[in-house]
């Protein structure tokens, strides 16, 4: 099979494995309550506030928005991401031998071939440093982010600066 249609795998693979996980997720969030009754209506109550409280997720973790780091290895690790968590791009200001930015990408295929002539740019070189550059998830549909720096954009192409999330609806609401 072709590598567009590998990929397609992959990410149908990486939805599974998001909805798998919010499954456990919230087998192991029932824990809290007694459920001496089965699932029963009556025996049921909500979860509190702070269980459904959006998040700040760093990107790359510790190791922030950086040339080399596996952005889909780490979005795979993270994942699920949902409605309204904020993902925060951290890098340092550009000196002579490092910069980064942060575009978001039409689709798979421009995702793929690091092709940024349909990308929007949403943060520029200098926006990352500080606190960092937030990004919250807004829209329901798949976010590919991508590094534009480096000649013929090196950092997405060869230095995997690029992953994507598709954010989920956290129940109950
Ligand atoms: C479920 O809870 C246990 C213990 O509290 C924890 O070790 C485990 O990582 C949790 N699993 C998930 C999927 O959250
Ligand atoms: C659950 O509730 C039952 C009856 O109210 C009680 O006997 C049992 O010890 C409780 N179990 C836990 C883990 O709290
Ligand atoms: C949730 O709310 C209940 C009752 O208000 C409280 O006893 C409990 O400590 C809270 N749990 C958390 C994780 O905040
Ligand atoms: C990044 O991590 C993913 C998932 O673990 C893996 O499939 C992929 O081969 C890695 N890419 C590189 C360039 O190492
Ligand atoms: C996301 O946040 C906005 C404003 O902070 C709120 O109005 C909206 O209901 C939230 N949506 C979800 C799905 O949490
Ligand atoms: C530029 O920044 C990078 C990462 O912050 C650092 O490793 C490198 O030493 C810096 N280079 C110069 C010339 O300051
Ligand atoms: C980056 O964006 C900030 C905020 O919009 C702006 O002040 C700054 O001039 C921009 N820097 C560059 C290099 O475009
Ligand atoms: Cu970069």
């Amino acid at each position: 099979m072709g590598f567009t249609s590998a990929l397609k795998g992959l990410f149908l693979v990486a939805m599974a494995a998001s909805m798998l996980r919010v499954s456990m997720a919230n087998r192991n969030w029932t824990n809290n309550y007694n459920d001496t009754a089965g699932w029963g209506w009556g025996s049921y109550h909500r979860p509190n506030r702070t269980d459904t409280a959006s998040r700040n997720i760093v990107v790359g973790g510790s190791d922030n928005w950086h040339f080399g780091v596996n952005y889909t290895d780490w979005a795979s690790k993270t994942a699920p991401f949902y409605f309204n968590d904020t993902l925060v791009f951290n890098y340092d200001s550009p000196n002579k031998t490092f910069s980064h930015s942060v575009y978001l990408l039409p689709d798979l295929w421009s995702f793929k071939n690091c092709d940024f002539s349909g990308a929007k740019m949403v943060a520029n070189i200098t926006e990352g440093r500080g606190n960092g550059f937030e990004f919250v998830l807004k829209q329901w549909r798949p976010h590919y982010f991508a590094c534009g720096e480096g000649p013929d954009r090196f950092h997405c192409k060869n230095g995997n600066m690029k992953f994507f999330v598709m954010p989920l609806l956290r129940w109950p609401y």
